[in-house]
């Protein structure tokens, strides 16, 4: 018998050994606690029909040799089609008219996400922007090179009107509206293009806001323009190494210039989306003397171009590329302000409060983003579980994994509808048409939707990442970025601290009117709901909630800041899962309505809706908590000897 005989043999025996050995494992045995008892017998030796492995065996070094199957990889449907909430959601709101018109679009730019944009956005988190500081020739050019993938996005967004459309006001409070939704299906495609979108809409929202002054009449143009030759970014650089969240600390003077222009002269340390057209800034103005008023009151808001006439840097130097953890795609910079010649756009000392405009559309597209990645992780997990064999089935067929990812779709429909409750009543303000009780309930959800959706984000992107097992942790899917992104929507646009603090500022600076809004807005959207038997009982548990609220709400305002500063957190949270609460409710009492909606408000209910009541019962906002609080922190740490 030949030497290949002999050898054809050995391995034919080592093949059929292996899956004895396999079968073995899986042979049933009687317990329930078994593992077997779990998973009933996979393959056997018949799965490996003899010629194929009689095939593989004639090539010693072959492809064979590694097997041939490969999971297929989950696929990009068409967003807007596959979103059952979106749809019935702009169903329930929309004229018949409007509706037919925008579904039509919003069908066509979900195509062209699946076929073009998405692949972009890809190649975006791939090829992330470099710094060039020097020419081949040793001038300083301080070039942020970004891929021609990123720049595409720039023209895309014209085109799509991404910007345009929450200007145009063609369906008049409807239009900011089919804005966010735009931008929530293009978010998780956009290779983080939103970021950049994100601060544009707050830069034309403040020019828009300060009545569109003859001098940025022409960036508002640029910025609202659909013609992409023509379209402008905006930056927003607000942080300094002092501080984000706190601007008290702003170095950056700002020195009048004859020509009634002001040169900046400071240190941005984090400045995103750098290869902007223009910029919004903060700086402090700088008399003759050299005096200059401290603390935020001596903010003013500056505007400001990043290249002159010939294309050269205007008075900014690029430090560095921030590494970051996640939007790797956006290039984030360290800059120095070497008299950069600006405008000052507000009031002396107004530059905070001026600013509020931009950080209330920034906040909104953020809460944007983390509804868009929940949605994209969700989708293309329940794709994957319809083509993942595991254990004798299909992932869909296991229980267990459809009922993670239905508590994953709860979450995310609680956040579409707080995100489509925000776009409607910043619609509504930006066509005068918002009553005095929806800019009150504007002003509150803004933070609110921000700071929850971001928390939410991450632990659902976390959890979709699981929902791949292993392949949910390879870069090479694309899956990791959902999660290094997500991140960013807890931290950037102020903290989930800073943003609680900004939930009791609403209330403090509107004698808590904003409240009161709340409150009835909350009672108004349950009464449908209690009217329907399968809701009434989680709309009484919504109203009961709702009244532990009011409870808190009165108590805490007896007991002063620093009690009510330590309740911020659970505070906003017990909002934001109230209104969500109170928003499927009203949308599942809706005629139109599905009975997976009404099975969504149901489920929300059974959540803990008001954390702020529990934990002040439990004591967690007294003084001796707030002492005992830090002595837990600090415990047996050497920065402490003594102090606590
Ligand atoms: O992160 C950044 C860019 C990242 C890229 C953008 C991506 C966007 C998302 C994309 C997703 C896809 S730029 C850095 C962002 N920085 C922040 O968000 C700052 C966080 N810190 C805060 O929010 C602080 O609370 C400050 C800066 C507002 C604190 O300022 P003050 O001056 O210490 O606080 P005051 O004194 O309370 O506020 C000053 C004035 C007051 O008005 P008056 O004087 O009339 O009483 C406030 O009422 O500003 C007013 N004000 C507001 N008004 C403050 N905040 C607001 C607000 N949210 N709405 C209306």
């Amino acid at each position: 018998m030949s030497r290949r005989m002999q050898m054809s043999k050995f391995l034919l025996g080592q093949i059929s050994a292996k899956l004895w050995c396999r079968n073995l494992l899986h042979q049933p045995v009687r317990s329930m606690g078994s593992k077997s008892a779990l998973f009933p017998a996979i393959a056997n030796a018949a799965d490996y029909p003899q010629q194929a492995v009689l095939e593989e065996l004639k090539m010693p070094f072959s492809r064979a040799m590694i097997g041939n199957f490969f999971q297929e990889r989950p696929k990009l449907g068409n967003q807007f089609l596959e979103d059952a909430m979106l749809q019935s959601y702009l169903k329930r709101h929309l004229p018949p008219v409007v509706l037919e018109e925008v579904s039509q679009d919003l069908d066509r730019f979900s195509q062209r996400l699946v076929e073009e944009i998405d692949a972009l956005g890809r190649e975006c988190e791939l090829n992330p922007p470099k710094l060039q500081q020097y020419d081949a020739w040793g001038r300083r050019v301080d070039d942020i090179v970004t891929c021609s993938a990123w720049k595409r996005m720039k023209n895309i967004s014209a085109e799509e009107g991404l910007i345009a459309e929450a200007y145009e006001r063609k369906y008049s409070s409807w239009s900011r509206l089919i804005q966010v939704v735009k931008l929530y299906l293009y978010f998780p495609s956009s290779g983080f293009f939103n970021c950049p979108l994100a601060m544009t809409d707050g830069a034309a929202k403040v020019i828009e806001s300060l009545g569109t002054p003859t001098p940025l009449q022409n960036a508002f143009r640029h910025l609202t323009s659909r013609n992409p030759n023509h379209f402008w970014t905006s930056g927003q650089w607000m942080t300094e190494r002092r501080g984000g969240s706190d601007v008290e600390g702003t170095e950056t003077v700002a020195r009048l210039q004859e020509d009634g222009t002001h040169t900046l002269h400071g240190y941005k340390w984090f400045t995103s989306a750098t290869d902007s057209d223009m910029t919004l800034t903060l700086g402090r103005t700088i008399d003759e003397h050299g005096n200059t008023v401290q603390g935020t009151r001596g903010l003013s808001l500056f505007y400001l171009e990043l290249r002159d006439a010939e294309g050269k840097l205007n008075g900014i130097e690029v430090q560095r590329l921030k590494d970051k953890l996640g939007t790797r795609q956006v290039p984030t910079a360290e800059l120095l302000l070497d008299g950069a010649k600006s405008l000052m756009i507000s009031p002396e000392g107004r530059g905070v409060a001026s600013i509020s405009n931009m950080l209330t559309i920034t906040r909104i597209h953020n809460t944007i983003g983390a509804a868009g990645s929940m949605r994209r992780v969700i989708n293309l997990g329940r794709e994957y579980a319809a083509k993942r064999f595991a254990f004798g089935k299909l992932l869909q067929d296991h229980p267990l994994h459809i009922q993670t990812i239905a508590r994953m779709e709860v979450e995310a429909r609680g956040a579409f509808l707080l995100l489509m409750e925000t776009a409607r009543l910043l619609g509504l303000e930006e066509t005068n048409l918002a009553t005095e009780q929806d800019q009150h309930l504007l002003r509150l959800l803004t933070p609110v939707a921000k700071l929850y959706t971001g928390k939410q984000a991450l632990a659902v992107v976390s959890e979709g990442l699981e929902s791949f097992g292993g392949q949910g942790y390879m870069e090479d899917t694309g899956l990791p970025a959902l999660l290094r992104d997500a991140q960013v929507l807890t931290i950037w646009e102020g903290t989930t601290n800073i943003l609680s603090l900004d939930v009791l500022r609403s209330v403090i600076k509107s004698q808590g009117q904003v409240l009161t809004a709340f409150f009835s807005a909350t009672e108004d959207k349950l009464q449908a709901a209690l009217e329907v038997p399968d809701l009434s009982k989680s709309a009484n548990i919504t109203l009961q909630a709702l009244q532990q609220l009011k409870e808190f709400t009165k108590n805490a305002g007896l007991k002063g800041g620093s009690y009510m500063e330590l309740s911020a957190r659970d505070f906003s949270y017990s909002l934001a899962k109230i209104y969500i609460g109170s928003l499927l409710l009203e949308h599942a009492a809706w005629p139109g309505a599905s009975d997976t909606d009404k099975y969504c408000a149901q489920r929300w209910s059974q959540q803990e809706l008001c954390p702020v009541y529990k934990a002040e019962a439990s004591g967690s906002y007294n003084s001796e908590a707030q002492v005992l609080d830090k002595q837990l922190v600090y415990e047996r740490s050497p920065l402490t000897k003594g102090k606590l």
